[in-house]
């Protein structure tokens, strides 16, 4: 997979080659932990996928073989939030977590080394989660002083049950990748050397698929837990969908040519 670099971010790379856009996290020096300049290229990054019609799925990953992400970076933590380069304090990270999730096409976390903290969460936000065998999984925020009661907790405890889910995070132990794996947390896990070779195939596979299809199953997939917002975003593909018919069409061409419309030929389907 020969992948093209979009050089435009300090904290991530941005790649991308056969539909598939690839967002990595570039801090090895501290486990890929996340400062508020990371969240930000994270977003932008995000977006420009979402929005470029030749990117079919995307990619989340970390830099080198150590860390997917460890969390945001306590080295920048000051005492009301994460301060950025200008001393101001606060982080995206929730509306990233949000952005991933609606977003309308598949996000693939590609997880070597260590997917930790507000790291982890992030790999919980991503549709797919394909792991090295040397991946390695936990929550830390009670013993940092932090927690994300939101998706973290949410999501956790559907992919993994109530039980297994606050254990994680009331115990803050570590988990290897295969405990990953019968746990429901990831997808699969595969030699390290065979991370990406691995993810590129899963992604291929997905570009082979109905877009609209993949577009519509992951909001549904959000629908359910995300109430009457989950609710919206299902229902904006539809209306999408509908805008496509003649019988869509046909409300449209009335009020622009000023006249009654005619849905008469329109069949009221059973
Ligand atoms: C990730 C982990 C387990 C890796 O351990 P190891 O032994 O492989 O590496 P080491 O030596 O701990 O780390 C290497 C360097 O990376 C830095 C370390 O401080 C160290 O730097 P030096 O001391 O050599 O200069 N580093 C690693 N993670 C960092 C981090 N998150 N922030 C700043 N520097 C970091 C081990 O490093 C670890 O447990 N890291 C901390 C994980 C953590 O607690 N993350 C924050 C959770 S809270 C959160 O993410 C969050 C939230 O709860 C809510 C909202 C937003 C964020």
């Amino acid at each position: 997979w020969q992948a093209i670099e979009k050089p435009t971010f300090t904290d991530i790379t941005y790649h991308q080659a056969e539909g598939i856009a690839k967002i990595t996290i570039n801090r090895p020096h501290v486990r890929n932990a996340f400062r508020p300049e990371t969240v930000r290229g994270m977003m932008a990054a995000f977006r420009h996928a979402h929005l470029d019609k030749d990117i079919g799925v995307i990619i989340l990953t970390g830099a080198g073989e150590l860390a997917f992400c460890s969390g945001g970076d306590q080295k920048v933590r000051g005492d009301s939030g994460y301060r950025d380069e200008s001393g101001e304090e606060g982080l995206d990270v929730l509306e990233l977590q949000r952005q991933i999730r609606t977003l309308p096409k598949p996000v693939v976390a590609m997880i070597a080394g260590y997917a930790i903290g507000g790291g982890h969460v992030l790999h919980l936000c991503c549709d797919l989660a394909i792991a090295a065998d040397n991946a390695r999984f936990g929550q830390t925020g009670p013993r940092v002083g932090s927690f994300d009661a939101g998706l973290g907790v949410g999501l956790l405890a559907r992919m993994v049950g109530l039980r297994r889910a606050k254990e994680i995070w009331f115990l803050c132990r570590q988990y290897d990748a295969r405990q990953a794996y019968e746990m429901g947390l990831v997808n699969t896990v595969v030699a390290v050397e065979d991370l990406e070779a691995e993810t590129v195939a899963w992604c291929r596979d997905m570009l082979k698929l109905s877009p609209t299809a993949l577009r519509c199953m992951k909001a549904s997939f959000n629908a359910d837990t995300d109430g009457v917002a989950g609710l919206q975003e299902l229902a904006g593909n539809t209306t999408g969908l509908f805008y496509m018919t003649e019988e869509g069409q046909e409300g449209r061409n009335a009020y622009v040519e000023k006249r009654a419309p005619d849905f008469s030929s329109f069949p009221r389907r059973p």
